[in-house]
Formats: structure tokens, sequence, C-alpha cells
């Protein structure tokens, strides 16, 4: 199977490291599409012509992030990122929603700087964005010990945190955040050694 990713987008990155915490090989094809530049290749093969899209072994594009990790996770029953019943489950499922809606926000902000002409700009949608973003970063900080657990177990909730506030730092668009969330930050830190992290790092794509 093949993932098409970047190597910034943090919805391929929480895919990436999905696989790597199951132990799953990925072929991984690197490229870049916007919306304004969209690649006519991924666009064959996602309607929605977007970051990641899985190509499993019988030839069915997968999209999106969630529904690439759940199949990679059915791929491999004898380790568990996504707990398939109980409570459990759905707190797990609910924290990585809460990532990936504060990374929809910081991405929209990022993206009016990136793609707007300067003039047409609006400074009350950022504003607002980077309110939402703030306000689910502050819930994540409130809750650590909710999520964070044990250093052994990284589910997909804590994935996906991890793949939110590196994407925040790699380009710095919701100001303050570190120290607004001293504890999230330090969650954060202390994985910088883990594997499926460390190979993933967002790096600006080769010219
Ligand atoms: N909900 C989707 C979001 C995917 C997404 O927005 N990917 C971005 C890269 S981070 C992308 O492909 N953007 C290009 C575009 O929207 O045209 C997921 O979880 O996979």
């Amino acid at each position: 199977m093949k993932l098409i990713a970047s190597t910034t987008s943090p919805f391929a990155r929480k895919a990436l490291v999905a696989a790597h915490e199951l132990g799953l090989s990925l072929e991984v094809e690197y490229l870049v599409t916007t919306v304004l530049a969209p690649n006519a290749a991924l666009g064959a093969v996602h309607p929605l012509i977007k970051l990641p899209t899985l190509i499993t072994d019988d030839g069915v594009a997968l999209f999106d992030s969630r529904v690439i990790v759940e199949y990679l996770q059915s791929l491999a029953p004898a380790s568990t990122i996504v707990p398939q019943t109980g409570p459990e489950r759905f707190l797990v499922l609910r924290t990585q929603a809460l990532a990936d809606g504060i990374l929809e926000a910081a991405i929209s902000v990022f993206y009016e700087s990136m793609f707007r002409p300067e003039g047409m700009r609006s400074e009350a949608w950022v504003a607002a964005q980077t309110d939402k973003a703030r306000r689910g970063l502050a819930e994540l900080e409130a809750t650590t010990e909710t999520w964070a657990r044990t250093a052994d177990s990284f589910d997909i909730g804590q994935i996906a945190i991890a793949c939110t506030v590196g994407w925040i730092d790699f380009r710095d668009v919701i100001p303050g955040a570190r120290s607004a969330c001293p504890a999230l930050y330090t969650w954060f830190d202390s994985l910088a050694e883990r594997p499926s992290l460390r190979a993933t790092v967002p790096r600006a794509p080769a010219k």
C-alpha cells in the first residue's frame, strides 16, 4: 500500500505516525498540492485533491486521515491505537476530533496569509479562527491528565495532538500557544525522541 503525503501536512503525519506505531510498512509518495495549485495525479484518485490519500493493495483510494487510521488499525489488530470498544473508544476519538479541529482552525489562519492577497485578508476571520484554536488548546491544557495517561500508551488522540502541536510550532501560526499551555507543551516536548514522531518531523519540501 502507498500513502500519498507531503512533508508538511499534519494530517498526513498523523497517518504516518499511526502506521509506524502499528508496525506497518508503507510506501510513501511525497508531493505538493494546494487549493490554488492542485496536483493533477492526486486529483485522479481523490476527487477533493487532499492529503493524505492511501492507495490500498487492492487499488482503493482511501481518505481522509481518520478513515486511513481506522483502516491501518484494522490491519494490525495485535496493537491498539484506536480502541475498538467501550467508552475509551469515544474518548480517544473525541480527543482526535478536538486536535484535528484545532488544526483546521490553525490551517485556516495560515491559508489566509498564504493564499489571500494582502488587501483581501480578513482580520476578523483570522481573529475568530485563532480564537477557536486557542480555545481548543486551552481544553487540551486543562485536561492533560485525562488524555496523556502513561508514556507507553500512544493512542490516536495523543498522536493527533502531537501532530497538531508540532504543526502549530512549525508554522508558528498561533502566537503565545507554548506559553499559554505549559502542561501540553511539557508532554509534547517529552515525546521528541519517540521514533514515530522523530521520523516525521515537518520539513519544507525539497526544491
Ligand atoms: N480532514 C482531512 C483534511 C486533509 C487536508 O486538509 N489536507 C491538506 C493538507 S494538510 C490538503 O490536502 N490541502 C490541499 C487542499 O485542500 O487542496 C483529513 O483528515 O485528511
